[in-house]
């Protein structure tokens, strides 16, 4: 029987002793996953800057004085040259990034052509280009497009501290373009927003209440950049990203929980205690989108000192079959 993940019982679980979280979190990644396994996805950004949404946290937003300028669409021929780079150095998985609200008819058809274009090389595919009709979704699955990258970023609860220009639900209907078009789905979220506790449950209640849940779950810890508004948020307590790692765990066993954005800054240590309590996939790679990486030659060495090994571009692995479309739920606090 599958059990429904509220909000109440994911913020039980991020309120554990960490020594009880973090074993509850091992069984299960042992149970459905080689431990000692890590994926490698490589991020570019193929449309960098002047994005009309205000998500608070992010640099490329033109709302927010952050010195990243507006860039047009990258030419195939240097995507190919960065994803033949990415994969010598050892990626899987290429996902590219583009700072639109939503692309536009004529933005698909080049896009298409760089999925084409990167799958050719070997590398499984991933984009993040804002919104999606699903007429795009399924001319991107025709492509061959692998995953599709959107975050839910934060519980509905916080959502609209963090972002006005679209909603939840906006966010829920591409999911379910993706999923509807036979996509994977990659769908995360950020810590260290100046969100409650109740707020992470609430985004890992979401995550985990998708039917299926994500294949792929990006745990970002914000990276504060200038010049945005959240330049200036609270320190996260980084035992607290762990946790975070380890509840996404349990609620999804199979999906691969990627340790994201800030994991540099989160240093070797709580690095480790990340891949300890499930995390099973990283962002491989100097840069980001806009921002600094963890080096790939640290990366390499602290692999070797803790025995983990990258693995071989994954069968696809699906979480279960197409959901029904998936709408906002509110959970009351008992
Ligand atoms: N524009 C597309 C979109 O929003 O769907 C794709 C790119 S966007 C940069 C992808 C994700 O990166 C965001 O949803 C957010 O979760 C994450 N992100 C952006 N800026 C971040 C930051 N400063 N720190 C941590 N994560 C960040
Ligand atoms: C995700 O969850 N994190 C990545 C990816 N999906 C596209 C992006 C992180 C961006 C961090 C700040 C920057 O460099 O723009
Ligand atoms: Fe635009 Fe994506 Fe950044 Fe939001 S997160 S401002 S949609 S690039």
């Amino acid at each position: 029987m599958t059990q429904t993940w509220t909000p109440d019982r994911i913020e039980a679980l991020l309120g554990l002793p960490l020594p009880e979280l973090m074993w509850q979190a091992q069984q299960v990644h042992r149970a459905h996953f080689d431990p000692l396994d890590v994926q490698l996805s490589s991020l570019l950004s193929i449309k960098t800057g002047g994005c009309p949404e205000d998500c608070s946290y992010c640099p490329q937003s033109s709302h927010h004085a952050t010195g990243v300028d507006a860039d047009k669409l990258m030419d195939l021929d240097l995507v190919l040259t960065n994803a033949q780079a990415a994969k010598d150095a050892g990626a899987g998985r290429f996902c590219m990034g583009a700072a639109w609200r939503e692309p536009k008819d004529r933005d698909i058809d080049k896009v298409t052509a760089i999925v084409a274009g990167v799958k050719a090389l070997g590398l499984e595919t991933c984009m993040t280009l804002g919104m999606l009709k699903p007429e795009h979704a399924r001319r991107l699955a025709d492509a061959g497009l692998d995953y599709y990258n959107h975050n839910l970023d934060t519980s509905p609860e916080f959502y609209g501290d963090i972002i006005t220009t679209r909603t939840y639900q906006d966010r829920l209907d591409t999911l379910y373009a993706v999923r509807a078009a036979g996509m994977q789905v990659c769908c995360g979220g950020i810590v260290g927003m100046g969100e409650s506790v109740r707020d992470r449950a609430g985004l890992l209640a979401q995550l985990a209440g998708l039917d299926p849940y994500p294949e792929s779950v990006p745990i970002n810890a914000l990276v504060r950049v200038g010049g945005t508004p959240l330049e200036h948020a609270p320190d996260l307590d980084p035992f607290d990203f762990v946790r975070m790692v380890a509840a996404a765990r349990i609620t999804m066993p199979r999906a691969r929980v990627r340790l994201s954005a800030g994991r540099r800054e989160l240093g070797d240590g709580i690095q480790a205690l990340c891949f300890l309590a499930g995390a099973n996939s990283i962002f491989y790679g100097d840069t980001l989108l806009v921002t600094g990486n963890a080096e790939v030659d640290a990366d390499r060495a602290l692999f070797a000192r803790l025995g983990l090994r990258s693995s071989a571009p994954s069968p696809r692995v699906e979480c279960g079959t197409p959901m029904a479309r998936p709408t906002v739920r509110l959970h009351q606090a008992s």
